[in-house]
């Protein structure tokens, strides 16, 4: 199923990479970052025709690259009639400036190129107000006063629902931002009323973007949730009732995937939709046991559950995609994690065990925290079936 947002381009852009690799940073990682900056660019949907990397002792000058690269980039750009420069790197809004004028072409970063993912991807009213919001917090904290109402010029091939210029020229964007912020704060209390009343334990899916978090709800709950192999395929959360062979049943939620680097300001405005894996009493970590650089993005996944304020919610890790892993390198992973569960969702392998952990784990966090344990099985008082209870989403 195609969400009604998904990209359709009248024209794709033609977009050259550029990286900067400083000091000891790691080669795999940084050419696994540039790789990655290849698919959020096609997302976007550009046509990446080239990439170019720079080693650097440290961060320098008024293009962030040296001169001597600024003119491989004009001539690669020329060459290969690029319309369009992604930096891999965070760049100064003066950078951004300089840059522009050096090459007469756009230019954009990877926190920028997200922001426009976001924009493009977000279908809910929620999330259209969190990607506003992060949207115009970007535009605050980088771009000078004079130039506040001309960024996000169009990014890649189309609008995004912030980027309205009537929009920023009608209304003050503190004005704006404080606006939004009343939505989604109105927002937020209405989850959490909802929250208290929530009587399965609620389980929720995290993990690196693309990892099959969907595709695992859809395969336990034989849900319709979009699944696409590209990144940031969800940005709403879905949530639906799964209830395991003779086991209780739990609340099993699916929400936005993260990224290395993921702009703080986005986890900041997506404050809402991830206020849910916080408030979980277990979280399913799925992991690509498929992908080269797991390790980078289960370290990634760490590091942003504790910015979301999640560090301390039980998890589970679920290594996903093994009919696409060699056995020893399964063994191997399965040693480094004792209690991984091991599946395949897009086969459905291993579900039954999974849901199984799921039920034993869940009823045990959810009894331990809250003394719910002695609370009688709503779903048996209530009479329901697996499926979609009403009033979730
Ligand atoms: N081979 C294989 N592919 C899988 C498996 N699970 C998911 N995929 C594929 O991986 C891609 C991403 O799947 P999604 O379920 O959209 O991933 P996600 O984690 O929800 O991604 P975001 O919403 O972008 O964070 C799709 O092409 C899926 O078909 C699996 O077990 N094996
Ligand atoms: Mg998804």
């Amino acid at each position: 199923m195609k969400p009604r947002g998904s990209i359709k381009m009248a024209r794709s852009e033609r977009a050259l990479l550029v990286q900067v690799v400083y000091g000891k940073r790691d080669k795999g990682e940084a050419a696994d970052s540039l790789l990655e900056l290849e698919r959020l660019a096609d997302t976007a949907g550009a046509v990446v025709v080239g990439g170019i990397t720079q080693r650097r002792d440290r961060p320098t000058g008024a293009f962030l690259i040296g001169d001597g690269k600024l003119e491989e980039v004009q001539m690669a750009c020329r060459e290969a009639k690029a319309d369009l420069v992604i930096f891999d790197n965070d760049l100064s809004s003066v950078q951004v400036n300089n840059l522009d004028l050096a090459l007469g072409i756009k230019v954009i970063d990877r926190t920028e190129l997200i922001l426009q993912i976001f924009a493009i991807r977000a279908l809910s009213a929620e999330s259209q107000i969190q990607v506003e919001l992060a949207q115009l917090q970007y535009l605050i904290s980088r771009i000078p006063a004079s130039e506040k109402q001309q960024r996000f010029h169009g990014g890649i091939g189309m609008r995004g629902p912030g980027e309205s210029p009537l929009q920023l020229r009608n209304a003050p964007m503190r004005k704006r931002i404080r606006d939004l912020k009343k939505k989604l704060e109105a927002i937020r209390e209405r989850r959490e009323r909802t929250r208290v009343r929530r009587p399965w334990p609620a389980v929720c899916l995290v993990g690196y973007t693309n990892a099959g978090k969907s595709t695992l709800l859809n395969a336990l709950a034989s849900a319709d949730a979009y699944v696409d192999d590209r990144l940031f395929a969800t940005l709403d959360t879905k949530t639906r009732l799964v209830k395991p062979a003779g086991g209780r049943a739990v609340l099993l939620t699916d929400t936005v995937g993260f990224i290395r680097h993921l702009p703080h300001g986005l986890i900041a405005s997506f404050r809402s939709t991830l206020d849910v894996a916080a408030d979980a009493d277990l979280l399913l970590v799925v992991a690509d046991a498929g992908h080269p650089r797991v390790a980078d993005h289960l370290q990634v996944v760490k590091e942003t559950l504790a910015e979301i304020g999640a560090s301390n919610v039980p998890f589970l890790l679920v290594f996903n995609k093994c009919d696409l892993v060699p056995p020893p390198v399964l063994e191997f992973l399965k040693a480094e994690h004792p209690g991984a569960v091991a599946i395949s969702a897009l086969r459905k392998e291993g579900l039954a065990e999974l849901k199984n952990v799921i039920a034993v784990r869940a009823t045990f966090v959810r009894a331990d925290a809250r003394g719910a344990a002695s609370a009688k099985d709503p779903e048996e008082k209530e009479g329901r079936k697996e499926g979609r209870p009403s009033g979730i989403d």
